[in-house]
């Protein structure tokens, strides 16, 4: 494994006891980074590994939709780690009480996690690297090249990093081995009481739970297997028709860490169709969604205005006044109530499906933009909604995608208009151009 995945959080000598992988952002066993660098540790200072996730209530306006998608990948993670004689406790409460108490009672010799740019994740870690005193390792699994290493600064676009991860590709795009049986043993291996869990989740149920794609890791691998087999050939084509089912729907179980990109890549490398399709294919998985991670480590205000460039600050406060030709609130919004049905449609894809199709998240980001009393609110809107129905929301890419749309993220400067300024504009008719929007909405009406 190349050591420049790994960050050192809190330094030390490694003690004895177990050692812990606090599982938060890979939700997986194989092709994880951070459990093959965990067991080599635990390997090293021949003491036992146990696996822990510390589950919290309303993460980031998560419901049950969201919840039931990850507890069911988490039950697998623990069916598979027991095959392999490694505990797996799932915690519930706040990881900065949990963890340090776990740590305690196991008399444990180090942490490790994954990496995570978010920025309630990195003040859990800082907590929990207050009250322990024992070392603390950072392992980048969920980027193909690590987050930290590719750049230590806040990248200007998709054009500044992609030579920086091209560089740094072939050190990085290295095959995973896989996970052997444990001899050492911490306990008995016992399973969690799993209806237990559902039932003290205190979270939004109202949000209801998806059938049409099924969790965890054995099916992330089927659908991978599926969009390689009957989709890729034509993604260049296809992926910016909403009416088409020509995209992966990889990015909920990236967003769980059920698979990993760099698996995803490897797969998608061997593929020897059309190159084009591959090629454009590579450069999302790997280029945009990379600089998702960058944007949210390297910018505190990834989620507000005041994390947008000067540039568009200023454009978009010139036009704080303009008129609004029609303005919603809320709950317009989120009831799909508003004049425009290609908007009522996606924003209805994505309560409904949980998961809008790539091109129109843009669309209806923008709608909200130019609907909104201020881009400030817009952002907010679009971040809340995105955050309670997607199943793959609460994300660096969901953060991204939404300071892309309304605050010109990663954007040039286009032609100036009332309302977006010099932010680049998108309507009906630009839709209807590139796809058949009547069928779109019939689909999702
Ligand atoms: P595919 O086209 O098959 O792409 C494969 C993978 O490439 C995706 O799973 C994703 O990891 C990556 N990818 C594709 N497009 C982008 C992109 N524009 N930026 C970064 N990575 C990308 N993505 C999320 O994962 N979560 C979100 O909450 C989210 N919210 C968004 C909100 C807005 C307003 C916008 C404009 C984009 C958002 N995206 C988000 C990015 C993108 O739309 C989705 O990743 C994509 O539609 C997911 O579907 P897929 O996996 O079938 O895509
Ligand atoms: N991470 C945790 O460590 N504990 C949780 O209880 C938890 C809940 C959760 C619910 C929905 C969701 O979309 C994500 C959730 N995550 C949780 C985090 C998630 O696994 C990702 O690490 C982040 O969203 C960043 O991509």
């Amino acid at each position: 494994m190349n050591p420049n995945r790994i960050r050192i959080l809190q330094n030390g000598i490694e003690k004895s006891g177990p050692v812990i992988y606090w599982m938060q952002r890979d939700q997986r066993v194989n092709d994880n980074w951070a459990l093959i660098y965990s067991l080599k540790k635990a390997r090293e200072n021949n003491t036992p590994l146990i696996v822990v996730f510390n589950l919290v209530d309303n993460f980031l306006e998560a419901t049950f939709r969201q919840y039931d998608f990850m507890l069911k990948g988490l039950k697998e993670v623990e069916a598979s780690l027991h095959e392999k004689n490694i505990p797996f406790y799932l915690l519930t409460g706040l990881p900065e009480i949990n963890i340090p108490k776990l740590i305690d009672e196991t008399a444990a010799g180090l942490l490790v996690s994954d990496f995570n740019p978010l920025k309630i994740v990195r003040s859990w870690k800082r907590d929990v690297a207050k009250k322990i005193n024992i070392p603390f390792h950072e392992v980048d699994a969920h980027n193909v090249v690590p987050c930290l290493f590719v750049s230590g600064k806040e990248e200007f676009a998709a054009y500044t990093i992609r030579p920086k991860i091209t560089r740094l590709l072939n050190e990085f795009l290295d095959d995973f081995p896989s996970i052997e049986k444990q001899n050492h043993l911490s306990k008995q291996l016992q399973k969690n009481d799993w209806q237990k869990v559902y039932e003290q989740l205190r979270i939004n149920f109202d949000v209801r739970k998806i059938d049409w794609l099924i969790p965890g890791e054995f099916q992330a691998h089927n659908q991978l297997a599926f969009f390689i087999e009957s989709k890729i050939e034509k993604y260049n084509e296809e992926r910016n028709d909403p009416t088409k089912d020509a995209i992966s729907n990889m990015s909920p179980y990236l967003h769980f860490g059920q698979i990993s990109a760099q698996r995803i890549a490897i797969e998608i490398q061997k593929f020897n169709g059309n190159e084009e399709s591959k090629n454009s294919f590579l450069e999302e998985l790997i280029v945009r969604r990379e600089l998702a991670d960058n944007f949210c480590y390297f910018n505190n205000n990834y989620d507000s205005f005041e994390g947008f460039r000067n540039w568009a600050k200023g454009t978009l406060n010139n036009h704080l006044k303009d008129e609004r030709e029609y303005l919603y609130n809320l709950d317009e919004f989120e009831n799909a109530s508003t004049h425009d049905p290609l908007w009522n449609a996606a924003q209805n894809e994505m309560r409904v499906k949980g998961k809008m199709h790539g091109y129109m998240r843009m669309y209806w980001a923008k709608k909200i933009l130019d609907w909104s009393i201020s881009p400030g609110k817009a952002l907010q809107i679009a971040n809340h909604l995105n955050d309670k129905y997607e199943l793959d929301g609460r994300d660096p890419n969901g953060y991204t995608g939404t300071a892309w749309s309304i605050g010109g993220i990663h954007d040039r400067a286009w032609a100036e208009r009332p309302v977006f300024g010099k932010i680049r504009y998108m309507n009906y008719n630009g839709c209807k151009r590139k796809f058949d929007v009547d069928k779109y909405i019939s689909i999702n009406s």
